[in-house]
């Protein structure tokens, strides 16, 4: 089978794989840089624990551990994905020339003019995070804190965001997507479950205040369900979360994370029910096992499902901001990119190689609806994805996977 009968196949489907392709290259994925040294940024003590209720597992070697480290390993990843992709940069991952190290409440947008030159040279587009955790102040809780010290500090930190995340739109001409996510909780029965939950409400408000164009900087809030040493409350749960963004639908959207909600509930799902709302909302994909683990991306079915809510639901047309976040420190951190990124890659495309069988569904046709769309998983889409990754000068598969091997064998396994 060529990529010539496989187009033909879909052809008489009434899918024309040519246009598919045409219009995945330029859909924006933003790449976390967080798989690369297992969440541990360069702004504090690299030893210090990840805190927040997340949590990295393995301990493979090869993590990077300066930002020449870190951008060299980005590069090749992302020398190996086809599509547009952007970059995703929390906070913590500031650069500081000749030790002129600031605390988060002093970032400024030169401790990101580093990664602006990376992006530039690759032309990319960045998204941002504020760090709400990892960090001496973020023992316990931050924007909901009772202390008015420990809140002031976390919402100057936010608002340094805002102008770091507008710098990286300014610079680099594309939106930024800024998220606020904080792990802010607790490990056992609140007495008060409103407090922190009003405060963190205000903290973000005044975060937001600071003045910036929603068209450059889109600030997201992004809900949990619950986090290791967290597990009875989340003060940004996700009624929270989604009413605030519902509340403020001038200057913020909601964040989904398929790791954040109960086993059953699905993200996919969900896409429709929040795009009837909100003109755009932001994903952050992941693969959850039993909890939020943050496993790398598979082509298994909820990330096809979710895919094809984003493609089914216009959100290609800029009203699904899509990102991945997963950090696992038990594989080679580079092929974990790789693997996740194609992947999403993989079922963006076959979910716009997806026949549209809404007339089925309206028409009652259930029998043949499933005749069909069972049929359409043995369709010779390999061959589309190959032909996807020549026109995007990349490797195809079973062609990648022998550069991340010598690129370990010449650096990765010689870092201490
Ligand atoms: C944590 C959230 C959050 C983080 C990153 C590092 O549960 O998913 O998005 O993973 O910000
Ligand atoms: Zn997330």
């Amino acid at each position: 089978m060529s990529y010539i009968d496989a187009k033909e196949k879909y052809a008489a489907l009434g899918v024309d794989t040519d246009a598919a392709i045409e219009k995945l290259k330029n859909v924006p994925v933003a790449l976390h840089c967080w798989q690369g040294d297992d969440v541990r940024g360069f702004d504090t003590d690299p030893n210090k624990p990840l805190t927040g209720g997340i949590q990295t597992t393995g301990n493979y070697p090869g993590r990077a551990r300066t930002p020449e480290e870190l951008m060299a390993d980005l590069d090749l990843a992302l020398k190996l994905c086809p599509g547009t992709k952007k970059m995703n940069l929390h906070a913590s991952y500031a650069i500081f020339e000749d030790g002129q190290w600031a605390d988060r409440d002093k970032l400024e947008p030169k401790h990101f003019a580093k990664w602006v030159a990376f992006c530039k040279e690759r032309g990319l587009g960045c998204d941002f995070n504020p760090t709400f955790f990892s960090h001496p102040k973020a023992n316990g809780l931050t924007l909901s804190s009772p202390d008015p010290e420990i809140r002031k500090f976390w919402i100057e930190h936010g608002k340094a965001c805002i102008r770091i995340s507008t710098y990286l739109a300014e610079e680099l001409g594309q939106p930024c997507v800024m998220n606020i996510w904080t792990g802010d909780g607790f490990k056992d029965i609140p007495a008060d479950r409103m407090g922190p939950r009003i405060r963190y409400k205000e903290a973000i408000d005044e975060i937001l205040s600071e003045p910036f164009d929603f068209n450059k900087v889109k600030p997201c809030v992004e809900s949990k369900v619950f986090g290791i040493g967290v597990e009875a409350y989340t003060a940004g749960s996700a009624e929270f979360a989604l009413s605030y963004a519902a509340m403020n639908k001038e200057k913020c959207i909601p964040l989904m994370d398929n790791g954040h909600y109960h086993p059953t509930e699905m993200v996919s799902d969900k896409i429709p029910a929040l795009l009837a709302f909100f003109p755009e909302i932001a994903l952050h994909i992941t693969r959850p096992i039993r909890w939020d683990s943050d496993h790398v991306v598979l082509l298994d079915d909820e990330t096809k499902e979710i895919c094809k809510e984003i493609v089914r639901c216009g959100g290609l047309e800029g009203r699904v901001k899509i990102a991945l976040d997963y950090f696992d420190a038990s594989i080679n951190r580079v092929a974990a990119w790789v693997v996740g990124l194609r992947n999403v890659q993989k079922a963006l495309l076959q979910a716009l190689l997806a026949p549209d069988y809404t007339a089925l569904q309206d028409a009652g046709d259930w029998t043949k609806l499933m005749v069909l769309q069972e049929e359409q998983k043995t369709l010779p889409f390999g061959e589309v994805w190959e032909q996807y990754c020549r026109i995007c000068n990349v490797p195809g598969d079973g062609q990648w996977f022998a550069a991340v091997q010598a690129y370990e064998t010449e650096t990765l396994s010689k870092r201490g």
